[in-house]
């Protein structure tokens, strides 16, 4: 009897729990291209040509491997378009004994993945994802009984049990925990910065461009150029390109912002970490071995390790802990509609121009961009979180909502009242300015606070202290600027509050 295998677009590793055991004698993978997953949100047009062409690269892998496999193309005429009902059709035309999946990111797809057995009669095994360095008992049990969850201590945890960046005593490499402190440096006046790989769209992805132009060219974002890579070994050359030419300056460098510049010394793997074509632990043992080698500073080593090994499995636990709930969150009672120029990049507000125009080019932007950028100004402007969730959830190549919902709800926005961060991450124009070369380009003078020329994230800051004092002052880590607050002249905070109320109200104009 036949078991059915099915693998989703964003699992696409030949070590994936639901493969392990794989009989080639008896069975067979599924693998379906669908509308419904394209459209649930607007997903970027380059991120659905990196979705689609990486699961057919996939799919040829494991077929020039004697597989067995279906893989169901979007323009199939007899695709029904959701996953659903592909596993129902195909289970109605084979009969399969059983049908086995690694868990999905989504909690949505998990819901829907869970009615499998009852709707086709069929037992449905569903593995856990192995492809985590953190199991979800784990996190659940490290979470159990603490009033406050912060990435920092797990952190910790996870150093220790994957021996990262540890002495032989026990102890953190170079005697602390974080080096984050040395990792704020703003850009230098002359920098230069490593070409990346790029490589260019084969035959198969050239397919898939012409069937996203076709089916989706309503959808935001440029399709072309496009040269991400599209199976794990290209995935394994972009990662080795950037362990040799970004790593040593990615620590420095982290937060800075420049025009021109998107990636700097980013890694720009998270698409590739996110669908499977790279292991999390691998890079992390890589990054860890360039450090030993002496080709990158600790400081470097040690923030990379902590985004991949802290953040990265500490946002996934955050997410499968709280939903569905926390896709409800909002914490600070906001609503406003997210502005048009989300979309268009159409703003005099030229740090927001920017950020969105390079996500619009490139479905990316880097971490400092999406937080001190698109999310600040969420933040500060009340908008909604849904609306502001669904923006990030559609237009980044990375975006899936394990990974996405708690950065934007938790960190940017401070929408799920601190469960992610300890505090809001507000900040006005002089942190932009220090940060970026944005502001020497903008109409906006980011010094001014009132008046015609007034940078927005100046006015709206202070806007938006007084706005939330009552949910916001008690807080020790703001207690600083409350007290400034405190002390500045009703009549200055009556005229921010004006021109931050006449700003928002014409957010379309
Ligand atoms: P690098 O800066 O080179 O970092 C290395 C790796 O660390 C990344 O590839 C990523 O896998 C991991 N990482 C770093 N920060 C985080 C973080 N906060 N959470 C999880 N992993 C992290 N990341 C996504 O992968 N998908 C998303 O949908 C996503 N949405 C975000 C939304 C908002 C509002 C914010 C503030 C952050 C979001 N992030 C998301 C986290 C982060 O911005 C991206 O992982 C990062 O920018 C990817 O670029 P990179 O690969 O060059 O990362
Ligand atoms: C993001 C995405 C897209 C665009 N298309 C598909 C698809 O056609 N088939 C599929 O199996 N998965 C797709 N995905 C990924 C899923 O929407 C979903 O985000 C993940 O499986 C969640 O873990
Ligand atoms: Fe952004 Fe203000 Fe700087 Fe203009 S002046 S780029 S709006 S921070």
């Amino acid at each position: 009897m036949v078991t059915l295998r099915i693998i989703l677009g964003d699992q696409l590793s030949q070590n994936i729990s639901s493969l392990s055991d794989f009989d080639s004698e008896q069975d067979h993978i599924l693998m379906a291209e669908v509308m419904a997953e394209a459209t649930y949100v607007p997903h970027h047009q380059k991120k659905l040509v990196f979705v689609f062409s990486a699961m057919r690269h996939f799919a040829a892998q494991l077929q020039a491997q004697n597989y067995q496999i279906t893989y169901i193309k979007l323009e199939d005429p007899n695709n029904s378009q959701s996953l659903t009902t592909e596993v129902q059709r195909w289970c109605s035309a084979y009969s399969p004994s059983k049908i086995i999946i690694t868990e999905s990111g989504e909690y949505r797809v998990q819901e829907f993945i869970k009615s499998w057995q009852d709707l086709l009669h069929i037992p449905v095994e569903i593995r856990a994802d192995n492809r985590f360095l953190c199991t979800l008992e784990e996190f659940m049990q490290w979470a159990d009984g603490k009033k406050q969850l912060r990435m920092e201590f797990f952190y910790r945890q996870m150093r220790k049990k994957h021996q990262l960046l540890m002495t032989a005593d026990g102890l953190p490499e170079g005697g602390s925990w974080n080096f984050d402190k040395e990792n704020r440096k703003p850009p230098k006046k002359a920098m230069s910065f490593p070409n990346r790989l790029s490589f260019p769209a084969d035959l198969l992805t050239q397919e898939v461009i012409t069937m996203v132009k076709k089916r989706a060219n309503h959808h935001f974002g440029d399709i072309e150029p496009f040269d991400y890579a599209l199976n794990n070994i290209q995935a394994a050359e972009t990662f080795k390109y950037f362990l040799e030419h970004c790593l040593a300056n990615f620590g420095n460098y982290q937060d800075a912002m420049l025009m021109g510049e998107p990636f700097l010394y980013h890694s720009v793997i998270s698409l590739y970490l996110n669908v499977g074509l790279l292991d999390p632990l691998d890079c992390c043992l890589k990054a860890q071995n360039a450090y030993q080698q002496q080709k990158a500073p600790l400081n470097a080593v040690e923030g990379f390790i902590r985004q991949i090994l802290g953040w990265r499995e500490f946002i996934r636990g955050i997410y499968w802990l709280k939903m569905p709930t926390y896709k409800q969150l909002n914490h600070l009672q906001v609503n406003r509609a997210l502005p048009e120029f989300y979309w268009s990049a159409q703003t005099k507000m030229n740090c927001l121009h920017q950020v969105i125009l390079q996500t619009r080019q490139n479905a990316y932007s880097h971490h400092i961009q999406r937080l001190m950028i698109t999310g600040n100004f969420a933040l500060l402007a009340g908008l909604d979180p849904q609306e502001v969730s669904n923006w990030y959830l559609a237009v980044y190549a990375d975006a899936y909502e394990w990974v996405e919902l708690p950065n934007t709800m938790g960190m940017a926005l401070y929408a799920d009242g601190g469960i992610v961060g300890s505090k809001p991450y507000a900040a006005s124009g002089k942190y932009i300015k220090r940060m970026s070369n944005f502001c020497t380009d903008c109409q906006y003078d980011s010094q001014e606070t009132i008046g015609e020329k007034a940078c927005p994230f100046n006015f709206l800051y202070w806007y938006f202290l007084e706005k939330n004092q009552n949910l916001l002052a008690s807080n020790p880590r703001m207690t600083n600027i409350y007290a400034t607050l405190k002390r500045m002249d009703r009549s200055k905070i009556e005229i921010i509050q004006n021109q931050a109320n006449n700003f928002l109200d014409n957010l379309n104009f």
